[in-house]
């Protein structure tokens, strides 16, 4: 018997727990059916693969840029790239980072006003669906933007925070207007702590 690892976690707070700034609406389809169908997808065509019973991670570091396994790659990606948003996210959050996080942000991006300005030119630079990201990269912090489902795993790059900016993320809330999503995630829902936990893991 084979087992699957491509099952979608509970959202880590309730649907309508980020209103006003991301609706249960938003959540209703975004976590409910385009996150829950990246994942059943993937969990389908995983099975006929060598991969079968692999970790997601691998899944998507094994298949990426072979064409023969795009969809597979396209799904798992998107399934383990959502599952990583949620968690970006927090009731509360938002702000300013503080501490080593802030440090490390500064000494990148020259300050952490500068680090959120860049991030939402980046996000806004990605031309249609895509993911605005800041990553580790060995030990350099960078802000980098993916189109579709590319995502840094598959690029030897460690995610310490995402925000999706296919138009499914917000446009029943935002309408057109990305870099206001964007601006709002950092400034009202960033879950920090969280990218602090991760930047010293
Ligand atoms: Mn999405």
């Amino acid at each position: 018997m084979s087992t699957t690892i491509f099952v979608q976690a509970p959202l880590p707070y309730p649907e309508n727990a980020l209103e006003p700034f991301i609706s249960a609406r938003t959540f209703s389809f975004h976590y409910g059916r385009h996150h829950k169908a990246y994942v059943d997808k993937a969990a389908d065509l995983v099975k006929c693969t060598p991969w079968a019973g692999q970790p997601v991670e691998e899944v998507i570091r094994q298949s990426a840029g072979k064409p023969e396994f795009a969809a597979l790659f396209n799904n798992a990606a998107q399934a383990w790239n959502h599952a990583f948003f949620w968690t970006c996210l927090k009731p509360g959050g938002g702000g300013m980072p503080s501490g080593p996080l802030a440090d490390a942000l500064a000494k990148a991006f020259g300050s952490v006003e500068s680090f959120k300005k860049q991030f939402i030119e980046a996000a806004v630079g990605q031309f249609g669906s895509g993911w605005a990201w800041l990553v580790a990269d060995g030990g350099t912090l960078k802000i980098e933007k993916t189109a579709n489902a590319d995502t840094p795993l598959a690029h030897g790059r460690r995610p310490l925070f995402t925000v999706d900016v296919w138009e499914h993320a917000y446009y029943l809330d935002y309408q057109n207007r990305r870099a206001d999503f964007v601006q709002t995630v950092l400034d009202k829902l960033a879950d920090w702590d969280g990218v602090a936990r991760r930047l010293t893991a």
